[in-house]
């Protein structure tokens, strides 16, 4: 066996995060519409159980979510996600002690997480929002960046792209990372996500992944999510409740080409499916 090559830390609050290899993020919806477990774990203690068993089955990060950002949703009121996000990530942080990752695009919220414990922010919109990228950066916690074409209520309405997906998306990921060192946010802090199904036909999302390269050139680390997503559904065709077996497949094609953290709702098959393409690439690595 190659050894186990050394740490390199992501700082996240009161954690720090070894992305020196694939880590696992998993998913905790606090939207009462969320597509795939929408009103599940609307009730606290069942988010708590459910954070509970995603960690011990491997998960490094738990990422909340209040905003549901499923094609065709609405944008929810501060105070709505306040409500839904604030009492979870609490208790994550005071019960579990867990890495917690807030996604959410609202200044407030991210403030409020971050006050609470919570040791990243993950926005979909990339510091777009009035305020974010100063929110952020008094946070002093890392943030994932991810791309996004449009809004969540008409980003799926024919999206179109003027250049090859990949450049468009690297294209944007740099310029928001340039907007990030303008006020501060050291690029230390970042992190970048392709933003899979954010205003994308299945074919951007399949080329997307195939060329994934053109953002590893970037030199920051990538997060994707492509959990139960349609684009598994669209190339098998298969209904939500059946798309683990094309998300592992993808699981695994993302760690190949370059990803480190995979945001994912089954924790466990997917940090099997994780691990055992780790150690194929890692066993003759040339960087070993
Ligand atoms: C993503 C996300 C993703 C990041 C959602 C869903 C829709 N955050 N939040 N990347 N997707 N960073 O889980 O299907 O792909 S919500």
């Amino acid at each position: 066996m190659t050894d186990t090559p050394a740490a390199i830390w992501l700082p996240c609050g009161r954690h720090r995060l070894d992305l020196s290899y694939p880590r696992i993020m998993g998913i905790l919806n606090v939207t009462p519409d969320s597509f795939s477990d929408g009103g599940r774990h609307v009730a606290l203690d069942d988010a708590l159980r459910h954070a509970e068993r995603m960690l011990a089955e491997g998960a490094a990060i738990i990422d909340v979510g209040g905003e549901s950002t499923r094609p065709g949703s609405q944008p929810v009121s501060t105070q709505e996600e306040f409500d839904r996000v604030v009492p979870v990530v609490e208790r994550l942080v005071r019960e579990l002690d867990a890495l917690v990752s807030v996604d959410t695009s609202n200044p407030e919220v991210m403030r409020e997480a971050a006050s609470l414990g919570a040791g990243m922010i993950n926005d979909v919109r990339a510091l777009t929002r009035d305020g974010a990228l100063e929110a952020a950066l008094g946070t002093g916690l890392p943030v994932c960046l991810m791309h996004m074409q449009g809004e969540p209520q008409d980003m799926q309405h024919a999206p179109y792209y003027d250049e090859p997906i990949e450049d468009a998306v690297a294209g944007y990921l740099a310029s928001r990372v340039a907007a990030c060192e303008a006020v501060g946010l050291r690029r230390e802090r970042l992190l970048l996500d392709p933003g899979f199904g954010f205003g994308k036909s299945v074919e951007h999302n399949l080329r997307l992944l195939n060329r994934m390269e053109r953002l590893t050139d970037l030199g920051l680390p990538l997060l994707v999510g492509m959990s139960r997503k349609s684009m598994i559904g669209k190339v098998l065709g298969r209904p939500v409740e059946e798309r683990l077996p094309g998300g592992l497949a993808l699981a695994s094609l993302a760690i190949e080409r370059g990803a480190r953290i995979l945001r994912v709702h089954d924790v466990g098959p997917v940090m099997d499916a994780v691990n055992m393409t780790w150690a194929v690439l890692r066993e003759g690595s040339e960087n070993d």
